[in-house]
């Protein structure tokens, strides 16, 4: 795409150190976005960023914590006005722990309520008058299965996934009448550098356990490849909820390991 700056849409996404979010901003770069990367990693921000830059597209790095509010309309502020076709991409969040509801760690469950669900919500009330303004914007949430139904041990990140998504379908029907979209995309098992270490505080045997068997788990550039489809579609199509899995996981509990 060689459309003036002016004109050339924005993505806005949060996360993008790592994983889903880096991949994601990687396709959307390539897609012709202006990308704007956002994590609390500065370095790992601006590294993707001169990677993105140096391939030719229009990349900056923004380090950003979701969670802190100020910062986010610090940010927003900076981000100044969007072409039509803007997204944000909602990716920050995570997992901590598979404790029962028994002995569950509220600080957990608190740290991912932050993140998942009150971090979504920073982002979208600040970008949301810019991309409304925009004539033809997208807020999109990156949840989970974990938000559509529960695990054993999940109930913290099912609890902040399940507030993911209602944010996500309570905005559509807010903003019905408005030139924005929301996307929900709710990826299962994917396979990350990160995910599952983070959810077993880096044990990295638990870590691989999760994956055990499992011939091929989803890739953070599967999910980014729906990310791209789904903003991509014309802009009257809004693309509500799309649940990926990988082959071998027909549920949250049902999951083919060969053995
Ligand atoms: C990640 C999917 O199965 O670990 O969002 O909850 S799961």
């Amino acid at each position: 795409m060689t459309l003036p700056a002016e004109q050339q849409p924005t993505a806005v996404v949060t996360g993008a150190s790592s994983g889903i979010g880096a991949a994601t901003a990687r396709r959307l770069a390539a897609a012709g976005y202006r990308t704007v990367l956002t994590a609390r990693r500065a370095d790992r921000v601006e590294e993707l960023a001169a990677e993105l830059n140096g391939d030719g597209h229009r990349a900056e790095a923004h380090p950003l914590d979701v969670t802190d509010r100020a910062a986010v309309d610090a940010f927003a502020s900076r981000l100044g006005p969007l072409a039509p076709g803007s997204v944000l991409v909602n990716n920050a969040g995570g997992a901590l722990g598979l404790d029962p509801v028994a002995t569950a760690d509220p600080a957990d469950w608190r740290s991912m309520y932050e993140v998942n669900v009150l971090g979504t919500l920073h982002m979208t009330q600040a970008l949301l008058p810019a991309l409304t303004a925009s004539g033809e914007g997208t807020v999109l949430v990156l949840s989970s299965t974990a938000g559509h139904g529960t695990y054993e041990g999940g109930a913290g990140y099912v609890a902040s996934k399940h507030g993911a998504h209602v944010l996500a379908e309570t905005l559509r029907l807010e903003l019905c009448g408005q030139p924005v979209r929301v996307i929900e995309i709710a990826p299962g098992m994917v396979r990350t550098e990160e995910f599952s270490l983070t959810r077993f505080r880096g044990d990295a045997d638990k870590a691989a356990k999760v994956y055990e068997g499992v011939a091929e788990p989803l890739t953070a550039e599967d999910v980014a490849d729906t990310v791209v489809w789904a903003v991509t579609r014309p802009p009257h199509v809004n693309i509500d909820l799309l649940v990926v899995r990988p082959r071998a996981q027909a549920s949250n509990t049902k999951v083919h390991r060969e053995r």
